[in-house]
This record gives structure tokens, sequence and C-alpha cells, in this order.
């Protein structure tokens, strides 16, 4: 089952495909999850007639129905440097803090506790072809596309969902204290098109990530990774986020990035960000720069 949400600007409209067809979803998202995953009864209304594809070609200014954040999370949380490149990219840019003669990406990635952050609520998170955004303080801000998996407060995985850890790469290099600024902000965050349900991610470790970002039509930035790569496997970041942290039904959890643009492709507004992974599809982000006020 994969689970998906449209909007008309006004209200939203939740919906489940089902052996391929597509159904009104009756109940609370992350309810049918649930349920789903229990094997009981799951909510579906009725049979309708949408063409996904066409609508997955809209954005927020068509006008119309058109997709958008496929739930509200009620919480969204980050492990970092869960890759062997994010563990050498993120050391190698500047003046890069340490702790002894390792630089804290080294450390935390051999480390056994994982790095892990809290990223967004709903309210600061988008849904496809709606606007990510670059702080009006941030000069270099890159997309991070991660594997996003959908959770219960037992720390049980319901669901897989394409996530951007939207990310001012320059705040967090300025000073690692600035950490939550860097990654908490209006617009941080986007995740969707669909939550798809693990049965029909057979090996959560064997997706392709895409990353394209778009400018003016062309691609400027393109790379790619095999989740097979991630070192932190997604039960232990879990088992570290939930440790005496009690978090809601639906919290999402970002696995990690292992695509890695250099300060050339740092957003500018009017990009187009193109994430991908095989089995879930593709989300695609409009760029907004926000003004500081
Ligand atoms: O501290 C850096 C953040 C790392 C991160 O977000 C990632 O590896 O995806
Ligand atoms: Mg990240």
């Amino acid at each position: 089952m994969r689970i998906f949400r449209l909007t008309n600007g006004e209200s939203t409209f939740q919906y489940a495909v089902v052996n391929g067809k597509v159904f009104e979803l009756g109940v609370d998202p992350v309810k049918a999850l649930i349920n789903y995953a229990n094997g009981k009864v799951i909510g579906l209304g009725a049979e309708v007639n949408i063409d996904v594809n066409q609508l997955l070609g809209r954005d927020y200014r068509s006008s119309g129905l058109r997709f958008t954040k496929p739930y509200d999370p009620p919480e969204v949380w980050g492990s970092g440097i869960s890759y062997e490149v994010s563990r050498r990219r993120y050391s190698e840019e500047g003046e890069v803090a340490k702790i002894g003669d390792k630089t804290i990406y080294e450390k935390v990635y051999d480390a056994e506790r994982p790095e892990i952050f809290f990223k967004a609520t709903a309210n600061r998170c988008v849904g496809h072809g709606e606007p990510i955004a670059v702080r009006g303080d941030s000069e270099w801000t890159l997309p991070e596309p991660e594997l996003g998996v959908v959770i219960t407060s037992s720390g049980k995985v319901i669901g897989y969902t394409i996530i951007d850890d939207v990310s001012a790469r320059d705040i967090e290099a300025e000073n690692p204290l600035y950490l939550p600024q860097s990654k908490v902000y209006n617009g941080c965050c986007a995740f969707g098109p669909f939550i798809v349900t693990p049965d029909e991610i057979k090996n959560p470790y064997s997706l392709q990530i895409r990353l394209r970002i778009i400018r003016g039509g062309k691609a400027i930035y393109e790379g790619e990774v095999s989740t097979e790569r991630m070192k932190r496997k997604i039960d232990e970041q879990v088992k570290y986020l939930i440790r005496n942290n009690t978090v809601p039904d639906g919290t999402i959890l970002m696995t990690g990035t292992g695509i890695l643009p250099g300060r050339d492709a740092a957003l500018r507004e009017g990009d187009v960000v193109e994430i991908s992974i095989s089995g879930i599809g593709t989300l695609t982000t409009p760029v907004i720069k926000l003004k500081v006020d």
C-alpha cells in the first residue's frame, strides 16, 4: 500500500493505493499504516478515478488539485554521518572541529552512539511540488536526499518515504553549536510524494537514491548512492532515537545522506531539487530564498 494526499489549496484529501487501485482513505494515515502493519482493516473508502502521474506533474503554483505532504508528522528526527562518504565530505569542508586527532564527523562515524538530531514539525515540512527554502542568512544550503522511515512510538517501521534534510551548511560549518539553526527553519524539510508500506520495500538496503539539482532547465548537479552503503543500520538508528525519548506514532526518522554536492551546487531561488528512490518514486521541489526580517 502507498499513501498520498492532495490539496486544492484549501482542503486536503487523503488516498491509498492498493493493488494499483486508488481509494479514498477514511482514517488518519498513521492509523491506517499501523493497522496495515498489524494485518487489520485499514478503513478504505470508495475507489476513485485519479490520474496520479498527471497530478505529480503539478506544483504549488498550479490551480486545482495537486500533491502535498502525505500527512502531518508530529515530529521529524535525523540521523547523521551514516555513510562513509558523509564522514569524509563533512570532514573536508573548511576548519572542522576536532576531538583529539579526529574531526567530530570521523569521531561520530566510528562511535557506538549515532548522531541523532531534531529536524522538524509538520508546519516546517513541505510535500511534493511545494517549495523548500534557503534561509535568508545562508549562502550555502544543500539538499540532503535520504531514505525516511515512519515509525510507531515503539520504534516499529510502518512506512518508507523520500525525505530531503535541507541544510544550511555554512551555518553548521561556522560552529557545530549552530547545528539546530542550520537544520530547523521554515521549509527545511520535504517528504513524499508517498508513504510506502514495508511489504513493498523488500530490502531497504538495496535502494538507489538519486539527486538532481536543476537550474534554468539544466541539471547542474547529479549524484547517486545505494542504501547498501548505509553503515549505521535503521534499527540501530531507531534504537537510539527512542532510548529514554518517547516519540509519537507517525514520527519520521531521516536515515542520513550519502550524496553530498559541493559549494558550487549551493541552492538558489528558482532551482528545482529532484530526489528519486527506487521503489518509492520521485520527490520534486522548487526552491525559494527566505528574507531576513
Ligand atoms: O552533523 C551533520 C549532519 C549530518 C547529516 O544530516 C547527514 O549525515 O545526513
Ligand atoms: Mg542529513
